[in-house]
This record gives C-alpha cells, structure tokens and sequence, in this order.
C-alpha cells in the first residue's frame, strides 16, 4: 500500500465516523492522519517496522500506529470494514459525489435508510431532499447535477495512477520467461488526461502454444493487489485491482504485435478512419495484421512503421491518434515535429517550505538541475492563499533576497526569483507593483471565489492579463480533474488577450490539473498564444511529473517553438517580460 491508498482508506474512515455521528475529535484525528500521510515525503511502507520514526510524523500517536500496522498486516483496516458493514460499500460512491458531504449522507440516511447514488437520485428527483432540514429546491438541482457529474467521472484514473499501476503490472511480468515485450496501449498510451480501463500487451514464445499461455495467465492473476477476475480465455485476461481499475491483458504473437498495437492504441475514431483509408486502398486492417483484401495475405503486422508506412502515411505519434486531422497530415507530411521533454530548458513553477512546499529553495534547485535543467524559478505563494502561509509585500522581498543568493551559492543551474501571485476577486493582483516589478517572472492564478459568475470571471482574467507585471496565467481554468469542474469564463477571449499582450498560457503538468487541457492548448496555439510548462512541484519528487504535460502539449501539436521553456534561460528572462 503506497500513501496514497493509505490516507484514502483513513479519509474514507474519517467520512464514515462522520456519518456514523461520532465524536469529533476521533474524526479529526483520522483525517490530520490522512492529511499528514498523503503529504509524507517517505512511503509509511518503508519505515513500518521502525514505530519510533512513524510516530515522529506529525498527526500520527499511539491508537493511529496499531491502525497502519494493521493495514500493512491485512490489507485492510477493521474499523474501516465495520463501518461499511454497518452501513453498505455504496456510502464510498456516494462521497465521491461533489458536494456531497457526511453531513448531508447522515442526513438521508436518517431519514430515508437511502445509502446510493441511485436511491439519492431517485430521492432528489422525487422532491424527497428540499424537505430535509437546511435543504431546498436549489440544493436539490445541485445534488442531481452531481450525481450526473459523478456518473461522468466514475471508474476514470488520473495518468498518474494509470502508468503506477501499469508500471506494476510489467514489474510483475518482467522476469517471466519467454515475454519479449510488455506494453500499455489504450488511452494511456495515447497520453488522456484520464483513463478508463488499462490495457496491456504481452508478447514473446510465451504467448505462441496454448499451454504456455495459459501458464502465463496463471502467473499473471498472481499479481499483488489483484481483486477479482472478471473474464479469462485462450489470450485474454480481465481482471480489476484492489484500486477499483479494470485491466485487460493480451497475449499476441510477435507477428502480429504491431498490428495489435495500434489496434489496441485506438482511439476507437482514429482506428475507423484508418481502417476506411486501407479498404479503399484494397487492404483489410484488423487487430491480427494488414492484409490484401482479395487473398487475406498480410502485408504488415510485426510493428506499427510498417503498418502506416503500408498505408503510405507518416508514423503518428499515439498521442495524435484522435481523428482530429492526423491522417491528413499523414498523408502530406505536415505532421508537427512534437516537442519532447528533452526539449525542456527550465521547469519555472514551483513552491518551498516557505509558503506550502516541503523543500528548500536549494533542494528544489539541486533536484532541478539533476532533471538536466539550464534554470528554474521558485514560485511561491501570495498571501491571499491564507491558509498555504502566502507572502505578503514584504516577506516576499525577503525571499527574492534567499533565491538571489541560492542562486550566487548554487552552480550549473540558473534560479529565477519568481511568484505565483492571487489574481484577486476584481482582478488585481494580491501584492504591489514595486514587488512584483522585482521578479523574474510572475504568475498570476485564481484560487478563490470560482463561482463568480462568466463574465465577472472573463473581467477578473483579462484584467490579470493586461497587468504589464503577469507573465503567464497559472492554471488557467482552475479544474481539477476528476473532482472540480473548471470555473466559468470565456476561454476564446482570454487566450486572444493573452496572445496580443504576449502573456502566456501555463500547462501545468500536475496530473489532478493538467490545465490547459489538450483542447484549449490548441485553441491557444491557433490565437498564437504562448505557453509554459511547468509541474508546480510542491516536492522534489514532482519534478518527475513534466512528463503529463508534454504528453498533453503533443496531443494538442504543439512544437518546440510553441511553448516558452524550450528558450535558453536569457531569451527566457526577456520572454517572461513579454519579449519573444
Ligand atoms: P478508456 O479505456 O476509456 O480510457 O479509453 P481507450 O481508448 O483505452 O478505450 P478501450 O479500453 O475501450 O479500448 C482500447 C482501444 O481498443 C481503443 O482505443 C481502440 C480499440 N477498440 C476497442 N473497441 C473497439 C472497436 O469497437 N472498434 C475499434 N476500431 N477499435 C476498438
Ligand atoms: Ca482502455
Ligand atoms: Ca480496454
Ligand atoms: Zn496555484
């Protein structure tokens, strides 16, 4: 169990406690536990057997070190799975529903003995809610609009916990003898923001004679953290994870490798128009190979290059693969050269200990410069974030002092004195002129008042653009994937702004926000918009998640000369003060 799962199995516990109507402060201490785990820098995993160290953490006594024993003991945590007997599973679902809190869950619960998401729709549709003590009508409309929401998302990965799990899965297969190559395809391949099911394929002589097959399926359901097994045939095994993730594996021959690799890839809209452009050329595409539609004779199938050479088309990338006028390109040869994270010069998006981050300015800067970055920026917060200790006027000054001198004590990589200041509710920025004008490079975000309503929001980001101290809008539409819709505004009127004050776009790389999305970066290429890259690491650990966001900034086309921080860090300097 990583901390991750651990801090959800004590959050969960904490929301049930809740429902239950337990006293507060054993509430409180499940969730300061979670709390205190899901930002632990170590995995609890690895320091278990030393009691003395776990009990150093923060949030975390006596009572709670029997419960993380236990968990690494049994896979589970007792007082979690007498909750869930005592109500049903289905309390989970109904948490993971927007505004939709213990409280409220409680209160159907007492009064309905309703405990899922359908019974609470059927509920709210009914006008069974507004009648419940501090609800009404409009509570009721948000309610069904979450549920709805939820339906949306539910059984949906972040990339992150996508590729972990995947990464699991090759880890578990990878000595098995006779397997010459595991890979992901599916929407994960293809580098979505979010993924439904994994799909893995294996290839080698172990996957050739029926026999040995089956003794890899074998192997293959012994992998750790396997819940149950939902098929099984000759070269197929579907199973879900103790996450709740569905996983498909194939087993193919290396002949047709190729061919069930792009199969496999999708999307389901690429693959018919490619299979529409191979009938007219008189072959017949499938999952096995490329084949003369007269005789069934394959002409392609070991690899993918042949397969689209076949086609007279350039290789796509699989993160074109949308039918979104990737065959044409194709076929002229105009596909994009895509920007690739050895491109990168700088990540110039981060925090310290200083505001919410858990390093220093100079761990952040020694971890930069081993990613083989030129330069970086220390980006903290502005004193609206209250509750992340933001800077106000003069503590920020203070810092632009430590990085200036990180930056004298630290070789072989250039720190950048930066901020990521509040765009505040009516459009300004959170801290002075005169401070801001001091810095390398300024972000301007929203991290309040998201529900203003689209054209207060529209007002609030074009005024932040036409601040001549912003350099880049942080996280410009604020979502956060698979929990928080982004907040209303127009997007065409912002990016057009953007693009004639040059002020740039970020793609923050954090996978819960990966913002701007795929689409909107596009869109910002075609205003001729400018964007940045960044992981907004809050950890030296993050650095590592750039990589979500180059995927995302290929599967919008985006080039090296598209995106700020493939720069040299002086041309950079110039282009964060709107000089490109
Ligand atoms: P997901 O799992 O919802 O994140 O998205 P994908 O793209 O991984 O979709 P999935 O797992 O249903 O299928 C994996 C790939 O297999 C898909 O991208 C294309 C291919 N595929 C699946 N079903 C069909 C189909 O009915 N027709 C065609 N042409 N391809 C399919
Ligand atoms: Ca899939
Ligand atoms: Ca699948
Ligand atoms: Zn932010």
């Amino acid at each position: 169990m990583d901390n991750k799962a651990i801090a959800g199995i004590l959050y969960e516990t904490a929301d049930l406690l809740e429902i239950d109507g337990q006293d507060s402060f054993r509430i409180r201490s499940y969730r300061n536990a979670a709390e205190a785990i899901e930002a632990f820098p170590q995995q609890i995993a690895d320091l278990i057997d030393e009691p003395k160290r776990v009990l150093a953490i923060p949030g975390i006594g006596k009572g709670m070190l029997l419960n993380l024993q236990e968990m690494f003991k049994e896979g589970r945590l007792s007082l979690h799975a007498e909750m869930l007997k005592k109500y049903h599973p289905s309390m989970l679902d109904l948490l993971k529903i927007q505004g939709l809190g213990p409280k409220t869950i409680a209160l159907i619960w007492s009064a309905y003995h309703v405990c899922d998401p359908e019974g609470v729709e059927k509920l709210a549709q009914d006008g069974k809610i507004r009648t419940l003590p501090r609800m009404g009508e409009k509570q009721e409309q948000k309610l069904l609009k979450s549920i709805q929401d939820y339906r949306r998302i539910a059984g949906r990965f972040l990339l992150d916990t996508a590729e972990a799990q995947a990464g699991k899965i090759i880890e578990h297969l990878r000595a098995y003898p006779g397997i010459e190559n595991i890979t992901p395809a599916g929407s994960l391949r293809r580098g979505r923001e979010t993924v439904g099911d994994l799909d893995i394929l294996v290839t080698g002589k172990a996957c050739c004679d029926d026999e040995e097959r089956q003794e890899l399926i074998d192997h293959i359901i012994k992998l750790p953290g396997l819940m149950d097994i939902i098929a099984r045939g000759e070269n197929k095994v579907s199973f879900r994870t103790r996450g709740g993730m569905q996983v498909d594996v194939r087993l193919l021959s290396p002949d047709s490798f190729g061919a069930a690799m792009q199969y496999f890839t999708g999307s389901k809209a690429h693959n018919v128009a490619l299979r529409q452009r191979a009938l007219k050329m008189g072959y017949t595409l499938s999952e096995y190979s490329l084949a003369q539609l007269d005789n069934e004779k394959p002409v392609a199938g070991k690899s993918e290059e042949e397969i689209y050479a076949k086609l007279k088309l350039d290789y796509i990338p699989p993160e074109l693969r949308e039918n979104q006028g990737e065959i044409d390109a194709a076929e002229k040869h105009t596909l994009p050269l895509l920007i690739t994270q050895v491109d990168l010069q700088g990540d110039v998006h981060m925090h310290t200990v200083e505001t919410d981050g858990r390093n220093t300015i100079e761990e952040m800067a020694e971890a930069a410069r081993a990613h083989g970055y030129k330069y970086m920026a220390i980006t903290d917060h502005s004193k609206n974030l209250a509750f992340a200790n933001g800077l106000d006027d003069q503590r920020a000054v203070e810092h632009i002092k430590r990085i200036r001198a990180a930056n004298e004590k630290i070789d072989g990589i250039r720190i950048f004195a930066g901020i990521e200041v509040d765009i505040l509710a009516d459009g300004t920025l959170d801290l002075s002129d005169s401070v801001l004008e001091q810095m390398d490079l300024v972000i301007a975000s929203v991290h309040s008042h998201f529900s203003q309503s689209s054209a207060e929001m529209t007002d609030r980001m074009l005024k932040a653009v036409e601040n001549p101290n912003t350099s880049f809008l942080g996280h410009p539409t604020g979502r956060l994937l698979l929990r928080r819709d982004a907040y209303q505004f127009d997007v065409d009127a912002v990016l057009k702004a953007a693009a004639q004050r040059k002020v740039a776009m970020e793609l923050n790389a954090y996978p819960d926000r990966l913002d701007l999305c795929d689409r909107h970066l596009r869109l910002a290429k075609q205003y001729g918009a400018k964007i940045v890259i960044n992981t907004d690491s809050h950890h030296t650990s993050h650095l590592d998640k750039i990589r979500y966001g180059i995927l995302q900034a290929r599967r919008a086309w985006l080039t090296k000369d598209d995106v700020l921080n493939t720069l040299p860090a002086e041309p950079f300097s110039k282009a964060m003060k709107h000089a490109w």
